[in-house]
């Protein structure tokens, strides 16, 4: 346990699966079903956005029936009874990280359950459905709210508390995540500037998996509580 002072965990799609939500890329992903460019970019949302706010409302409404399950429940476990610094980057929208009770989160490609105004940047809680009616519960503006989410284009939130973190970190596991998608997917690239050790968990060998000294595969609710039983164990 003492090993690791700083451990930095990036997580994606595949860590909220077995709870019943989809993944972009697999087979069955959101991306084979819909068009990235029409509902995942900001160009998209300006040509569409009744389409737009229709796909987020889906996976808002979806949400509300998810559950963390035993890799999220984990990943919490860890931060209470690990010594060391415990900082979970996710890029998930979704809430089961908060929900199994992690605290050092950050959620750099935005959350599903917050909604932003265009006009003034007040960012909302948001559960119901949103529309281009919706008024900005700040500025009263209507036609100005967005789902408070990373598009294509956009900047993620707090990337340099989240570099800051990797040039510090002598652990970094990378859960659930293709690896496809920049910054992210340089992030354990990062964290061997820094001589960390790298681990990959994830149902299959991902896009950077040689970049990882240690590898895990198999579904996350199995895999990631061994690894955590183990990390808790040294
Ligand atoms: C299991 C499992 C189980 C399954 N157990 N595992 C060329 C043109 C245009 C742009 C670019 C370009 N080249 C690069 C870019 C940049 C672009 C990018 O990377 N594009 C690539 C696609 C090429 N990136 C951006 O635009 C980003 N912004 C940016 O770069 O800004 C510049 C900047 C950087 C740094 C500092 C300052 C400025 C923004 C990216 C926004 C991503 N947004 C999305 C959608 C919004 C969120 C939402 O609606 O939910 O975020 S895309 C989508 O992909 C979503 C995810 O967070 C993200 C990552 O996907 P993830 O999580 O890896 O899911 P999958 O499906 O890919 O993988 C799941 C994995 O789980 C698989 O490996 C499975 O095997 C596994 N799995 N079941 C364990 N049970």
């Amino acid at each position: 346990m003492n090993q690791y002072r700083r451990i930095v965990i990036l997580t994606g799609a595949g860590v909220s699966a077995e709870s019943g939500l989809g993944t972009f890329r697999d087979k069955n992903g959101l991306w084979t079903k819909y068009d990235l460019r029409e509902v995942a970019t900001p160009e998209g949302f300006a040509a569409n956005p009744h389409k737009v706010h229709e796909f987020y409302n889906a996976r808002r409404q979806n949400l509300k029936n998810a559950k963390p399950n035993a890799a999220h429940l984990a990943l919490s476990r860890l931060e209470k009874k690990h010594r060391s610094e415990v900082l979970l980057v996710t890029q998930n929208v979704d809430n089961l990280h908060e929900q199994a009770g992690s605290g050092n989160l950050i959620h750099m490609h935005g959350e599903l359950a917050k909604i932003r105004c265009q006009q003034c940047d007040h960012v909302s809680e948001w559960t119901n459905d949103l529309s281009v009616g919706t008024p900005c519960l700040a500025c009263a503006e209507t036609g100005t709210m967005r789902p408070h989410i990373v598009w294509f284009g956009e900047t993620p939130f707090d990337m340099n508390a989240i570099y800051e973190a990797l040039s510090l970190c002598n652990l970094f596991v990378s859960i659930g995540t293709s690896g496809s998608v920049y910054p992210a997917s340089g992030f354990v690239d990062e964290a061997l500037r820094a001589d960390a050790h790298t681990v990959e968990l994830n149902l299959e060998p991902s896009e950077g998996q040689s970049l990882f000294a240690e590898r895990h595969y198999g579904p996350a609710t199995k895999i990631v509580p061994d690894y955590v039983a183990r990390l808790l164990e040294i």
